[in-house]
């Protein structure tokens, strides 16, 4: 039945979170695999904690790097990927940092919390792709200040541009993905609302129910490497 609605679908917007990367073995923000030792993810993804501990919330994010280089995409990136090319008009809206969904082909894709693999002055404007190991407090090679992570911190706007083209292709969706989130972090875990608004069919992929379950059109509930492969060409 799902896989009727996409492939009828003119334009369809899919939405992933830490859960279509969990079977790459990247640990979700707030499974029961939990993120990183002691600490909590959002009590390290956060300006004020970067400001305060910078070595320990770098520590974070090398662990992350480190870890990541080790993943590879899962069937259910390669899937996301396929419908980019057998459906019309498709845009992929990941809140994951992790890099996956481009390694596996997906282009029309938008990183709405950043990148892992960006890095960014503090200070100045130099920003830059790097997928090496990084030392412990990562300086600017421009102006010699502190690096920081190029992902969007809690409690920080999102990429700029991002919400404003993700309002306007969800606005026009017939189909609404949502993947792999617990639907806990905004203001992704609005974006349903946004499509349902104007009619679009809604569907929810995840191993659980979350908080919009009871206001999809569809649950699946499973692995989203074993159920996205099923709704594609
Ligand atoms: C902003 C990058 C405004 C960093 C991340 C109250 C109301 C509204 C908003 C707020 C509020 N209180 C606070 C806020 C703001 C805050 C927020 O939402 N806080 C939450 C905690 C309440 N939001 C923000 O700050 C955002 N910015 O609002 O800006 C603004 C405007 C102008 C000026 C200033 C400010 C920015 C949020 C971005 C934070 N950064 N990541 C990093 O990664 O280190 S968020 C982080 O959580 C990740 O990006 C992650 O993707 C995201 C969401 O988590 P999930 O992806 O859902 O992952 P999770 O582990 O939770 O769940 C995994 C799911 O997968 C589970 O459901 C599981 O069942 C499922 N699953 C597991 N395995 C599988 C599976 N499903 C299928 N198959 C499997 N195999
Ligand atoms: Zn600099």
């Amino acid at each position: 039945m799902v896989k009727a609605v996409l492939d009828g679908g003119r334009s369809v917007v899919a939405l992933t979170g830490a859960g279509v990367s969990a079977e790459s073995g990247v640990p979700t923000f707030r499974g029961k695999d939990g993120m990183w030792k002691k600490n909590r993810p959002e009590d390290l993804a956060r300006p004020d904690a970067f400001a305060a501990h910078p070595e320990l919330v770098w520590e974070f994010y090398n662990w992350r790097r480190e870890k990541m280089g080790q993943c590879e995409p899962n069937p259910a990136h390669v899937a996301l990927a396929r419908m980019e090319k057998t459906l019309p008009n498709f845009l992929l809206i990941t809140q994951n940092v992790d890099g996956l969904h481009a390694r596996a082909g997906s282009r029309k894709l938008m990183e709405m919390h950043g990148s892992l693999w960006q890095v960014k002055c503090t200070v100045c404007t130099h920003a830059r792709e790097d997928y090496s190991a990084l030392p412990a407090l990562p300086e600017c090679p421009v102006c010699g200040h502190l690096l920081r992570p190029g992902v969007v911190w809690f409690g920080e706007p999102l990429v700029p541009g991002v919400l404003k083209v993700a309002i306007d292709q969800i606005s026009k969706a017939d189909v609404f993905l949502s993947i792999g989130t617990s639907n806990l972090v905004q203001p992704a875990a609005s974006f349903y609302q946004l499509a349902k608004d104007h009619g679009a069919v809604t569907v929810e992929v995840n191993l659980e129910p979350t908080p919009n379950t009871g206001f999809m059109d569809f649950a699946l509930h499973g692995q989203a490497g074993d159920i996205l492969p099923e709704l594609v060409t």
